[in-house]
């Protein structure tokens, strides 16, 4: 595998020097400043292809190039945005960049509720409290019918919550879960009114749209851009939903090796294929996700590695790379074994030494990263000496 590293571009805090230092070969970045259903001008991907290779590095995957909301939910101007999309992604392949990742969940990406939850260890760890979850649904955005979807003792959790829960309680969560884990992957929600507001305002246009509705968009999506994937061969790769299940009465349809085997099949083709995100499907206990690795490696373009613990209750936590429930090593030894060289980067990190008080996006702290790049780096030696020993 090709060791990459996330970066957001110029103003990240983690600079392309630092990344070059600790070994990092390839970048893989956006666009940021460019809203989803822009297009990507030939000239703009060029700019930022040579700033990256004057600092020693490639770009070798694009993360990501978002898809907008209404070719989601197959707004009036589907069309025309997916002509746009088609132009940026044949402007990335006039460039030479042929990796370019996406997702395709409703409104929201990522869910999380803590950023900086404390591990007995002292480090920060990213977590997901499935009662404070259900208390943000149904006591904050206030959904209609919200209770129906948790189980019974966690609704009366959220009762006791909401009768203790301060003002601050309240903003943090609002804050974690729309503002500071959105806001630095799609744009932050501009205008003026309050967060919720438009959240709920972006959620509207999904109501009566189904999880079978949601997949026939998908399909509709990849029909259209792949002829010219095919045509520069560049290898689309969805990222799986995090966490993997519907959230907030949104569908979602990249959860289990079931989703997978569909969207690989509605359109089947090697350019349309999946970012193995690791750490995503292991926050769903339904995922065996060494033997969705070995199924999906052929069709697989990128890899993110890292490994939730399940907690009780629905709890999880994002683990350090050698203690989650899956075994990274065995990853490792499943896409080495693939042999195409699949750009990799370690996804997220702990908030460790000091990250906490420089502001890099969550998730995406500086020594966190490098410790768990390192981690693979030692798995990735020990499994090319592997193969190299089986061969003699
Ligand atoms: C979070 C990321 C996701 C991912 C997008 C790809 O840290 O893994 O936001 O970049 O879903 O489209």
């Amino acid at each position: 595998m090709e060791k990459t590293w996330r970066w957001f571009g110029p103003s990240d805090k983690v600079t392309l020097e630092m990344m070059r230092q600790i070994g990092v070969e390839g970048v893989v970045t956006a666009l940021h400043r460019l809203s989803p259903g822009e297009l990507w001008t030939e000239a703009a991907i060029r700019a930022m292809k040579e700033r990256i290779e004057a600092a020693g590095l490639r770009w070798s995957v694009v993360e990501s190039l978002p898809v907008s909301e209404e070719i989601k939910y197959a707004g009036p101007r589907r069309d025309a945005l997916i002509d746009t999309y088609i132009r940026s992604l044949e402007n990335l392949g006039r460039c030479g960049i042929h990796t370019v990742c996406y997702n395709f969940m409703p409104v929201i990406d990522w869910v999380r509720t803590d950023l900086e939850r404390p591990m007995p260890d002292g480090s920060l760890s990213l977590y997901f409290d499935y009662v404070r979850f259900a208390w943000f649904d149904i006591k904050i955005l206030g959904r209609e019918g919200a209770e129906r979807d948790f189980p019974p003792e966690v609704v009366e959790k959220v009762e006791a919550l909401d009768r203790v829960a301060t003002d601050a309680d309240r903003s943090q969560i609002v804050d974690t879960i729309i503002t500071k884990t959105q806001g630095f992957i799609n744009g932050p929600l501009g205008g003026d009114g309050s967060p919720v507001e438009k959240f709920r305002a972006l959620m509207a246009p999904y109501a009566g749209v189904s999880k079978a509705q949601l997949r026939e968009n998908l399909r509709y999506f990849l029909e259209a851009v792949l002829p010219v994937c095919r045509e520069w061969d560049i290898r689309l790769c969805i990222h799986p939903d995090d966490p993997p299940m519907p959230v907030f009465g949104l569908p979602r349809i990249v959860c289990d090796a079931d989703d997978i085997r569909w969207l690989l099949s509605a359109v089947d083709d090697f350019h349309n294929g999946l970012t193995f995100c690791a750490g995503s499907l292991s926050a769903g206990a339904h995922n065996d996700v060494e033997a969705m690795a070995r199924e999906f490696a052929p069709r697989t373009h990128f890899v993110h590695l890292r490994s939730c613990n399940l907690l009780p209750g629905g709890d999880f936590v994002e683990a350090p790379h050698t203690a989650g429930r899956v075994n990274l090593v065995e990853l490792v030894r499943i896409f080495e074994r693939e042999g195409r060289e699949l750009p990799m980067r370690v996804d997220h990190g702990k908030t460790i030494l000091g990250d906490e008080a420089v502001g890099y996006n969550p998730g995406y702290g500086f020594h966190g990263r490098m410790l768990a790049l390192g981690q693979v780096e030692g798995m990735m030696a020990a499994v090319r000496d592997e193969i190299k020993r089986s061969k003699i």
